[in-house]
């Protein structure tokens, strides 16, 4: 398989998934400062312009939440999503409030032009960004994490997609330090094997 992903961004979470789950994938990186992204080559991979796009032997898959459900599907063993149906509930709840919500607060800071066109609409965005990723801080702290991890001491698909929103906070005008539970939740996952290996080679 190959990874299309750019550093800091939700791609790292399935590069996370992928080594949980053991399986071997070729990264690709784009440079989005170049506008690799929305470049023609690129556009065959993701006509969406973004980022992940996992090529499969069966085809291309894009959006995060799906592509960790298919890691999830082909490495059965690894348990990334849980058997009971209520508990796979509650990990696609989190999930989807991560594509949603968090991810969209996060992208009014940088992505404004992607609902307006004037710049005070931009500033407007990027200065509300500050709240919202706010806001969302405190729903991932006293609501989403369940213990060490979200589905509390069992760690799910729903924990690298969390890994890399909160990698966003501090970034986004959130002080990570006055949230312990998210401080707690990052220093579990960097203790991970496949956390240190994304972060070793330099892809967050
Ligand atoms: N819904 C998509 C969103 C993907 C997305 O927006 N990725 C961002 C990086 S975090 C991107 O590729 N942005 C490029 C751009 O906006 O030009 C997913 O969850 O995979």
């Amino acid at each position: 398989m190959k990874l299309y992903y750019a550093k800091g961004t939700i791609a790292i979470a399935t590069a996370i998934a992928l080594h949980e789950a053991g399986l071997d994938f070729e990264p690709v990186r784009l440079d989005f400062r170049a506008g690799e992204q929305t470049g023609p080559e690129y556009q065959t991979i993701n006509p969406k312009g973004r980022v992940p796009a996992l090529v499969t032997e069966q085809g291309i898959l894009t959006e995060t939440a799906a592509i960790l459900d298919y890691i999830a599907d082909i490495a059965p063993a690894t348990g990334l999503r849980p058997s009971g149906p209520y508990e796979a509930a509650k990990m696609r709840e989190a999930m989807c409030y991560l594509a949603s919500t968090m991810h969209v607060n996060h992208a009014h800071r940088m992505r404004g032009h992607r609902w307006a066109d004037q710049q005070s609409s931009f500033d407007d965005m990027k200065a509300k960004a500050v709240q919202t990723m706010t806001d969302s801080a405190a729903h991932v702290e006293h609501h989403l994490l369940k213990g060490p991890y979200v589905l509390g001491e069992t760690f799910s698909l729903a924990d690298p997609y969390l890994y890399v929103a909160c990698s966003w906070l501090e970034g986004d005008g959130v002080t990570v330090a006055d949230y312990p539970k998210i401080t707690g939740f990052i220093e579990a996952m960097r203790g991970r094997a496949s956390v240190a290996k994304v972060i070793a080679d330099n892809m967050i």
